[in-house]
């Protein structure tokens, strides 16, 4: 699969860098990001012809994410239009997708409006390649889904694919049915503006516009395209892979969140699957656990962020089963905790392990515990009097007492909640105060990377909650399994590195690599080590040389090369200590 790296894929990471300032904004776009930050939670929806192949091409299982299959799989415009003929979503009712995504505890709603396929899914008279005229259907769902969404109270937002079109000559991506050569603006002029314009007509207010993959756009077009959108609607906020800086809040990479508190560059937000494609798969039951996305939602947005969270609908016009069951999941939750996560401010402590975080409101402190510490939980580094502590779930007073420098708090045996309990403390100052070395903007000298925080990127990998580990590092020619860390401005410097693993003896031998940097960009960091026995037990072993972690590093990635024979270890964390020189 060389082309998923080298035409689409790389190109477009080069320029996902996070740490670019957004534009200043003025008082509409302000007051939206206020509205936005207050949020924190939203459904993300990929849905489009893909959805009719479901990863499956002429009896083929296709790899990688489903919305790419007609890229991966050079499909020809001829052939992938065809797919627009059957295309009859009988079962789709836009009032239950915004009841699912209000039932979740969501409080927007992202859908794409036209993916990189170039099909609209909207009514659009600047392409007649679009729901309305290429279909049976011929409804515009987005009318009533924008409707839907207005009666519940749920912000809108569309998904538009500016540069990426892979039905278009002049579109960036299809170099099977076109020659390389390409002319962007008359394809800006003649699809793109037109069909921004009519998105942000047609369909009431909208919160944000997600452009996505900005590519290989001028300067001058995408302020253009910025100046488009924002003459129509002042308020719609626009993300960040518009390209070029002219963005109202910041992207990470999908499914990927900071190692530590993120405010240097504004407002952000993590789009994440729920399995592990973004368009409807029908072979992709990989759904990850309430707990762990329950768990990401109290780690992002203790950090910073926002929650944008995917599904997949079916070609009938279905949202999967197992989404809806995980969505519902969380909702109760919500419907439980979320005084701790709604309008709240990031941690104000550093985060040092995965037992606890934290989120803030004036003399406040919501700690969400995702691994139940036994009895007692110790909070370091709380300097403000705590006068009272509760639980949401219950709102039981719990005792506690000063202890070191800290906080000791007295828990039960197990957690209220069997997702994440949430401790409620009202403090004596509007804004905690935190001791030297514990607070937000400053790593700890030995920093744990868990392998929970780590976006596990491939089809096999996997968590494992016993053990705290992830697992299933296959190797593969073009897209290896492996972890990645992303330290977002939070480091910079030498460090140590050890890694806690556990391999079975038979197992050891593969080789491991472990680097810093930016993808693409020479400057990187580097260590390999050989993956030793451990006679299956968890053990803490030292990586030879040092590793460098210069202020812009987007990553910092473990994986295993060559071969895979050490696949089945289990690696819980890596250490940073941080080096004198
Ligand atoms: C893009 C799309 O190509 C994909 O189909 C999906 O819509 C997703 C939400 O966005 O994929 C990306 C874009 C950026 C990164 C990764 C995948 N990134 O910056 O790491």
């Amino acid at each position: 699969m060389k082309h998923w790296k080298s035409v689409g894929a790389l190109v477009v990471m080069a320029t996902m860098l996070p740490g670019q300032a957004p534009q200043a904004p003025d008082a509409a776009t302000a007051q939206a990001l206020k509205k936005f930050d207050e949020m924190k939670f939203g459904m993300f929806i990929h849905w489009g012809l893909y959805a009719i192949p479901a990863g499956e091409w002429k009896g083929k299982y296709v790899r990688g994410i489903g919305e790419w299959i007609m890229f991966r799989e050079r499909i020809p415009v001829a052939e992938y239009g065809q797919l627009a003929k059957q295309f009859n979503p009988v079962k789709f009712n836009g009032g239950e997708w915004a009841q699912l995504a209000k039932d979740a505890g969501m409080r927007y709603m992202v859908i794409t409006s036209k993916h990189h396929d170039g099909f609209a899914m909207f009514g659009s008279k600047a392409s007649a390649y679009n729901i309305v005229d290429a279909t049976p259907f011929g409804r515009d769902p987005m009318k009533e889904l924008s409707a839907a969404c207005g009666e519940r109270g749920l912000d809108f937002g569309f998904y538009y694919s500016q540069d990426q079109d892979w039905h278009e000559a002049n579109g960036r991506g299809n170099n099977w049915d076109f020659p390389e050569k390409r002319n962007a603006q008359p394809y800006l002029e003649g699809k793109v503006f037109p069909q921004v314009r009519e998105i942000l007509s047609g369909y009431g207010p909208l919160r944000l516009i997600w452009f996505d993959t900005p590519g290989l756009l001028s300067e001058q077009q995408v302020t253009e395209l910025r100046a488009t959108v924002k003459k129509l609607q002042p308020g719609c906020l626009i993300n960040q892979r518009i390209g070029h800086g002219r963005h109202d809040y910041a992207q990470t990479g999908d499914n990927a969140i900071p190692i530590q508190v993120y405010t240097k560059d504004g407002k952000w937000e993590v789009p994440a699957t729920l399995n592990d494609t973004w368009g409807y798969k029908k072979n992709d039951q990989h759904w990850k656990d309430p707990r762990d996305l329950i768990s990401k939602l109290c780690d992002i947005v203790s950090k910073g962020g926002n929650y944008l969270l995917n599904v997949g609908p079916t070609a009938e016009g279905v949202i999967p089963a197992d989404s809806q069951r995980i969505l519902r999941t969380i909702g109760q939750w919500l419907a439980v905790n979320g005084e701790a996560i709604y309008g709240t401010s990031p941690s104000p402590f550093n985060m040092r392990d995965i037992t606890w975080r934290a989120t803030a409101k004036p003399g406040k402190l919501y700690l969400h515990i995702l691994n139940w510490p036994g009895k007692s939980l110790r909070v370091e580094g709380l300097e403000s009097q705590v006068t009272k502590a509760y639980f949401l779930a219950n709102k039981a007073a719990v005792k506690f007492k000063k202890a070191g420098n800290g906080y000791e708090f007295a828990l039960p045996a197990k957690g209220l909640d069997e997702n994440v309990t949430v401790l409620a403390l009202e403090i004596a100052d509007q804004q905690a105060k935190v001791a030297d070395g514990f607070r937000a903007d400053q790593a700890p000298a030995r920093l744990d990377l868990h392998a929970w925080v780590a976006r596990l990127q491939g089809e096999e990998i996997r968590y494992d909650w016993a053990t705290q580990s992830a697992t299933h590092l296959k190797v593969f020619e073009q897209e290896t399994n492996r972890l990645l860390w992303y330290p977002y401005k939070s480091l910079g410097g030498k460090y140590d590195v050890e890694v806690t693993y556990s391999c079975d003896n038979a197992a050891a031998g593969s080789k491991f690599r472990i680097t810093s940097g930016r993808r693409g960009v020479a400057e990187r960091s580097e260590l390999t080590g050989v993956v030793e026995g451990t006679g299956g037990k968890f053990a803490t072993k030292k990586v030879a040389g040092v590793l460098t972690v210069n202020p812009g590093a987007e990553t910092i990635n473990f994986q295993l090369e060559g071969d895979d024979k050490s696949a089945g270890m289990k690696i819980s964390k890596m250490t940073l200590v941080k080096r004198a020189d």
